[in-house]
């Protein structure tokens, strides 16, 4: 019996798939031309020790007319943090330097590129609303989600 039975097949697929898979900690965002993320909401599961976010421009036009970035704070923060943001300019990746109420941020990238940040899990609590943007100016009132910590 050199040939693995169907039982066994099935009983391996069943441990690959099995609740043993570690959970899924990070997640693959795009923006595009059209001013657009291609998701709305992230939930990070709270047995992730870092959370990874890996942001890909999808269009084609320079950072300096349609740039897009991935910024995390609280939901209630979330305005303040990108009206600062604009204040900053595109040199500081439309993030003001030192803003403790941002928890993780990517750098503006153009069409084309892409950029990643991780940051602590033990950041977030549970319950707590947090909203993700893009705080290139204009940007955020469509470009924007939230995220939640999951059981
Ligand atoms: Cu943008």
């Amino acid at each position: 019996m050199m040939k693995m039975t169907t039982a066994a097949a099935a009983l391996l697929t069943a441990l690959l798939a099995g609740p043993t898979l570690a959970a899924t900690c990070n997640v693959d965002i795009e923006g595009s031309d059209a001013m657009q993320f291609n998701k709305t909401s992230i939930a990070v599961p709270a047995s992730c020790k870092q959370f990874t976010v890996k942001l890909r421009h999808a269009g084609k036009l320079p950072k300096a007319a349609m740039g897009h970035n991935w910024v995390l704070s609280k939901a209630a923060d979330a305005q303040a943090v990108a009206n600062d943001g604009i204040a900053a300019g595109l040199d500081k990746s439309y993030v003001k330097p030192g803003d403790t109420r941002v928890i993780a941020h990517t750098k503006i990238i153009g069409g084309g590129e892409s950029d990643a940040v991780s940051f602590d899990v033990a950041k977030l609590k549970a319950g707590e609303s947090y909203a993700w943007f893009c705080s290139f100016p204009g940007h955020s009132t469509i470009m924007k989600g939230t995220l939640a910590l999951a059981k």
